[in-house]
């Protein structure tokens, strides 16, 4: 089963929108394995962005993604990657299309709500960068044969 790292952003945090999140992965069907609220370190925060160093909007999302308390989560599903990014919409919030969260909730990239992996390696490497596997619950849902196929 795919696995992705999904973060809640200060921004989504500060604006009460942690539930919102929560509970369109789970009316997608997605299962959620962890989650823990906490503040972002800068060493963890430059560990997760790595790809970004060196462009010129990587200090401001250094500073923007530890200037506050973010809730960090896991979800899993078939292809709990391309779903969840399909949820959350583009990283531009004028380009997401309707109905997605960041055209829902946010109008700047730099203020975008919320981070999920972009392809399933990333998740691998996310999951295992934010969570210890002991955080991590591996579990079953009843409704999971009405939801997943196999
Ligand atoms: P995503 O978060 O959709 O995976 P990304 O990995 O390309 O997007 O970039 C990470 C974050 O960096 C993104 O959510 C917001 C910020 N960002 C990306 N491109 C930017 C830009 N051109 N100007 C300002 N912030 C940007
Ligand atoms: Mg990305």
């Amino acid at each position: 089963m795919e696995r992705s790292l999904v973060l809640v952003k200060p921004d989504g945090v500060q604006r009460g929108l942690i539930g919102e999140v929560i509970a369109r992965f789970e009316r997608r069907g997605l299962r959620l394995v962890g989650a823990k609220f906490m503040q972002v370190s800068l060493d963890l925060a430059k560990a997760h962005y790595t790809e970004h160093e060196g462009k010129p909007f990587y200090d401001g999302l250094i500073a923007y993604i530890t200037s506050a308390p973010v809730m960090a989560m896991v979800w899993e599903g078939p292809n709990a990657v391309a779903a969840i990014r399909q949820t959350v919409g583009s990283t531009r919030p004028m380009e997401a299309a309707p109905g997605t969260i960041r055209h829902d909730f946010a109008l700047e990239v730099g203020r975008n709500l919320i981070h999920a992996s972009d392809k399933p390696e990333t998740g691998v490497r996310e999951v295992a960068l934010w969570f210890k596997p002991e955080e991590l619950v591996d579990w079953k849902r009843e409704v999971d044969r009405w939801v997943f196929e196999k």
